[in-house]
């Protein structure tokens, strides 16, 4: 972040390895991180890995995959590191939700760990009229705490705080865009200053935002959100 001045990931929801690598490779030099759903990808071989990571290594940024792991500790060790995706071997960083209860993240954790991964719990989303109550983010904040030898954040719509644990956590953001308050599917957008300023999130995690729609390239749509993104950055933490 620091290096690149930027607190954008892309979540590249595009559905073929051509498109992915493209995309991937002009908005590389404005972005920390990459956010991807690599089950929906139509033509995966495990050599499109190989070559994203060369993208990834060549504008210096992670790769994280938005599995949302939600099973008992025994199945999610066999769906991070086997089947046909073998996530573990790549995503620097994946994300679970904490419904199963802690077991969860004992069971990624005997994966990533050795591997140096770090795991995102998810304590709230941004689609409209969720299930995630208040006590049940705050019992994900707990649950992040007591593993923070692995968990290094969340995926969170703001700054979550621990009752009495001074050193901070990460929070990651979906549900950012510009100029559109959603889509016809639930998902509710704020603004990056809004999320990063006001809210005290981190990271802005940004879709169709880039890619989406717009008589702009995703590479000005993505500086813009750079941009915007580091400025609220910065403003909230040097006033
Ligand atoms: P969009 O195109 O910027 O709307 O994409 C948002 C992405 O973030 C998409 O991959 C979702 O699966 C993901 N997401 C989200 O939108 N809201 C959430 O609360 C979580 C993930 Br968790």
């Amino acid at each position: 972040m620091e290096d690149k001045k930027s607190n954008l990931c892309l979540s590249c929801d595009l559905s073929t390895t051509s498109e992915i690598l493209e995309l991937a490779d002009q908005i590389g030099p404005h972005i920390c991180l990459l956010k991807l759903h690599i089950d929906i990808v139509t033509d995966f071989e495990y050599s499109f890995i190989e070559k994203l990571q060369h993208v990834a290594e060549k504008h210096n940024f992670l790769l994280f995959e938005d599995r949302k792991f939600a099973d008992i500790g025994n199945t999610v060790v066999h769906q991070y590191r086997d089947g046909v995706y073998k996530i573990a071997s790549w995503a620097h960083i994946t994300n679970a939700h904490t419904l199963p209860g802690e077991s969860i993240i004992s069971g990624l954790a005997s994966v990533g760990k050795p591997l140096d991964r770090g795991l995102l719990l998810l304590a709230e989303m941004s689609s409209a009229n969720n299930l995630f109550s208040a006590e049940y983010t705050s019992k994900t904040v707990d649950m992040a705490y007591r593993n923070s030898d692995f968990v290094f954040g969340f995926i969170a719509q703001q700054h979550l705080a621990h009752p009495t644990e001074s050193k901070d956590m990460i929070v990651m953001t979906p549900g950012v865009n510009m100029g559109s308050s959603g889509d016809s599917m639930g998902q509710v957008y704020r603004t990056p200053d809004l999320v990063v300023k006001e809210m005290g999130c981190d990271i802005i995690i940004v879709g169709r935002g880039i890619y989406g729609n717009s008589s702009a390239s995703p590479a000005q749509r993505a500086s813009m959100f750079q941009l915007a993104g580091w400025k609220s950055y910065l403003d909230r933490i040097q006033p």
